[in-house]
């Protein structure tokens, strides 16, 4: 078999590149090594940078997300019993978020790709990308138990952090960076409505927690939790009590209990692979880099990683020039480190450390104080948020 790009990967950032290659009229295949049914039953990320949209109209894929999704102009920090609402349209010039879950967003690129008969191979076993050092690169996976191959000008890996394609190369050749929390987040999925119409970050003594939404009807609550909490330990009721305590006494008494329908634990970290191409291998989204969810940034990253690709990909296959995609990792890597400073900055002044000094403490308060009522601090975390250009 033969393609132009074989994607590595059915997540968000390889559908994305999929569907934008399919409607540029380059030939792709995509390969997972799951089925479709469990890649969406995977709840991720649910806030869409204005980019991530654009990128999604590009790919035909936006008409559910634009009828569905729910425009949001700010969020409210909540702390010391407070809420602090930050304006982000009003401090980003005009700029919003869009709620919307990465299931459906993945669910609209799948549908997208199979109306436009693009092929995917689901439950590709052993997949591994190969010469990709040379001008021949080419894909091998195994499935109905036998070996099979795929010759392509490109390999794109899109497969998340615990993929094959980060792994196929050489340590030698790629410096990583990495930073991992002392907590992770525990959060479930309940039909019910929102506590608040927008997204509330709170910081308090128990730990951070964050109320978000999937729909008017269905809410996303995470609480902080230590790094060896058990999900089987966590009742519903236990969960309800603890989010409870965590928020203002307004919000609290606010809060709409339902059984959850899913519950999970996710641990946090920062983590990059530089640089992000290795001759005609390209990693983009998840593989090459992880950021803690509190900046909302990891599916946004996966899209802008897909833009310079993308441009990069047209730029070779149109006018038969190599600078694009010979910028790409410099380009990419930009952005991403922003977007870790970003999380990381999120997730070290909403969260309580393990053995925060009385010092840390005190400078965590500061902090948050100075980012209220400073516009230019404020503008400085909503321009982040709302999503650096591309
Ligand atoms: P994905 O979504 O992980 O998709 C990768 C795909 O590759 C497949 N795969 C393989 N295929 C073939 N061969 C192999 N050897 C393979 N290994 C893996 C997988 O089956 C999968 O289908 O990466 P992608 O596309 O780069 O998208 C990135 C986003 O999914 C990710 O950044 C966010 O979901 C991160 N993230 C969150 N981000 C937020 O902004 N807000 C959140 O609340 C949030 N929650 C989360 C998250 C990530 C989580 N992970 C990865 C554990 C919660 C969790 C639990
Ligand atoms: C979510 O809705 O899942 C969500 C929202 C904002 C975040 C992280 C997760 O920062």
């Amino acid at each position: 078999m033969r393609t132009k790009v074989a994607i590595i990967g059915s997540g968000p950032s390889g559908l994305l590149l999929g569907q934008l290659l399919t409607e540029a009229g380059i030939d792709n295949l995509i390969l997972d090594r799951v089925g479709k049914e469990y890649i969406l039953g995977r709840v991720r990320a649910g806030v869409l940078e204005e980019g991530t949209v654009g990128l999604l109209g590009k790919a035909k894929s936006d008409s559910r997300l634009l009828s569905d999704g729910l425009p949001h102009d700010g969020f409210s920090l909540a702390f010391d019993g407070r809420d602090h609402r930050i304006d982000l349209f009003g401090l980003a010039g005009g700029k919003r978020v869009m709620v919307y879950g990465q299931t459906e967003l993945t669910r609209d690129l799948m549908d997208r790709r199979e109306l436009a008969g693009a092929k995917t191979i689901y439950e590709a076993g052993n997949v591994t990308p190969c010469d990709f050092d040379r001008s021949t690169p080419y894909v091998t996976y195994q499935k109905d138990r036998t070996t099979h191959r795929i010759d392509c000008d490109f390999i794109a890996g899109c497969d998340g952090f615990h993929g094959a394609s980060r792994k196929a190369v050489s340590e030698r050749s790629m410096q990583t960076f990495e930073k991992v929390y002392p907590f992770g987040w525990l959060g479930i999925l309940a039909e019910t409505p929102p506590v608040s119409h927008e997204l509330i970050y709170a910081n308090h003594p128990l730990g951070f927690a964050l109320c978000s939404m999937r729909s008017a009807s269905r809410s996303r609550y995470y609480i902080q939790c230590p790094l060896d909490e058990k999900v089987a330990d966590w009742s519903d009721d236990r969960f309800w009590d603890e989010l409870r305590r965590r928020l203002p006494d307004h919000h609290a008494e606010a809060v709409v209990t339902a059984p959850s329908f899913e519950k999970s634990i996710a641990p946090l970290r920062s983590f990059v692979a530089e640089p992000m191409r290795f001759g005609r291998l390209f990693l983009a989204g998840d593989a090459a880099h992880i950021v803690p969810p509190t900046g909302a940034k990891g599916l946004n990253l996966a899209a802008s990683d897909v833009h310079y690709l993308f441009s990069g990909l047209i730029e070779f296959y149109t006018d038969r020039s190599s600078a694009g995609i010979d910028d790409y990792s410099a380009r990419a890597l930009s952005r991403v480190w922003k977007a870790v400073r970003f999380s990381w900055w999120m997730t070290t002044i909403m969260h309580r450390f393990p053995d925060t000094s009385d010092f840390d403490q005190k400078i965590q308060e500061a902090e948050l104080d100075y980012l209220t009522h400073s516009r230019a601090a404020s503008t400085a975390l909503a321009e982040n948020y709302v999503g650096l250009p591309y």
